[in-house]
């Protein structure tokens, strides 16, 4: 069953779980590059692991970690320029934020508070997140479908789990994508667990790339561990779809080291064991070996990371936490341009019995 994260042949890879070097870098891979990315994946597992203690005292919904995944959001967020456009699912993290979304507006969206997905400030047009499992491809392929149509040259990233594409919704896109010739490069991040279904209980197929045949689009099979693979198969993937040459699905195999959700349990239904040897191939401490071990990292620069970005992200909670609430009738305001009538009224009744309860002292009257 877990066998997956070994170094299977002919999964791209170029730092594998030691650290060591086992392809040569690709074109603008520099030592600049992997510490900005290093830096980044750090950043991004204190926020998770901040968000996770967010929702332990009370203070944030449920949240999903992306612990153990952030080589994939960040070597994504490296890849993409600013014009295409990220269709993200609940574990991107890593890319909102490399794609201008602030920590704020991440944890505001978890706090339940829907503004965070209004990205105000962000440079980019992105997508909201989106929880239903694997409807963003279809809205990816509805994207990328308009980007042909206009004839632009931009491409569209949209993520999913290994359990999503189980989905109707993930062929359906794909076929299009390949029927179509769509610039959409589909990444499914492989964590091996649909919340307590693992891999071997979704599919058949030996790999999830292999997916692709069956639509007639390229597709390869990624370290997804190592930020170095994750970079290079998008950017040459964004590249061919910018230049017409049509989709791409990469598998980007790795491990969901956290619980599914906070709401999850995962020690339920997964062997202590299986998680501590995930653990040795981990996205983070792997970059930090191989640059520590080329003299490119020392412990004084881990110091003030770590400093940094404790500042930042203590900054992040105080905004978040001092938002003033969302105004109650706020979930009704954005699915029509023009709301329509019925809906107008059921807006006017919560208005009217929340400023009934607000008069008796905050107590709801159900009836
Ligand atoms: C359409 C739909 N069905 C069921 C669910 C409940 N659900 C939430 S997460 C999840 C498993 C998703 O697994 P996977 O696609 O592998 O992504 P992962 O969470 O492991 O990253 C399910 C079934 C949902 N959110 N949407």
């Amino acid at each position: 069953m877990f066998d997956v994260l070994d170094q299977t042949p002919g999964k791209l890879g170029f730092i594998d779980a030691h650290g060591k070097l086992v392809n040569e870098l690709p074109d603008g891979v520099s030592i600049d590059w992997l510490q900005q990315s290093y830096q980044h994946m750090v950043r991004i597992r204190q926020l998770d692991k901040k968000a996770v203690a967010l929702q332990r005292t009370g203070q944030m919904h449920t949240y999903p970690s992306c612990l153990g995944q952030e080589a994939i959001g960040t070597g994504i967020g490296m890849a993409m320029q600013d014009a295409d456009v990220l269709v993200p699912y609940y574990r991107d993290q890593a890319t909102q934020v490399l794609r201008g979304v602030s920590m704020q507006q991440i944890l505001q969206v978890w706090g339940g508070d829907e503004r965070g997905n209004l990205f105000e400030g962000a440079a980019v047009k992105d997508f909201p997140n989106c929880v239903p499992i694997g409807t963003q491809m279809s809205h990816a392929a509805g994207i990328a479908a308009a980007m042909k149509s206009r004839g632009v040259k931009q491409a569209v990233v949209a993520n999913c789990g290994d359990g999503a594409t189980s989905r109707g919704d993930v062929y359906e896109a794909l076929n299009l994508v390949g029927v179509w010739q769509l610039p959409m490069v589909a990444v499914i991040n492989n964590n091996q667990w649909a919340i307590s279904v693992p891999r071997g209980l979704q599919t058949a197929t030996a790999t999830l790339a292999e997916k692709a045949l069956a639509v007639g689009i390229d597709s390869i099979q990624i370290d997804g561990n190592d930020v170095v693979a994750v970079f290079q198969a998008v950017r040459n993937a964004l590249t061919r779809a910018r230049s017409g040459k049509g989709g791409t699905l990469i598998e980007a195999v790795s491990y969901r080291l956290s619980d599914h959700t906070t709401a999850d349990d995962a020690t339920r239904y997964r062997e202590a064991s299986e998680v501590s040897q995930a653990w040795e191939y981990d996205p983070v401490k792997r970059l930090q070996t191989y640059l520590h071990e080329l003299g490119q990292w020392t412990p004084a620069q881990e110091q003030s990371l770590l400093a940094e970005v404790k500042q930042s992200i203590d900054k992040a909670v105080a905004d978040y936490l001092n938002t003033a609430p969302q105004a109650a009738d706020d979930f009704m305001a954005y699915v029509f341009a023009a709301m329509p009538q019925p809906l107008q009224a059921q807006r006017e009744r919560l208005l009217a019995r929340l400023e009934r309860d607000n008069a008796a002292g905050g107590n709801c009257d159900d009836s």
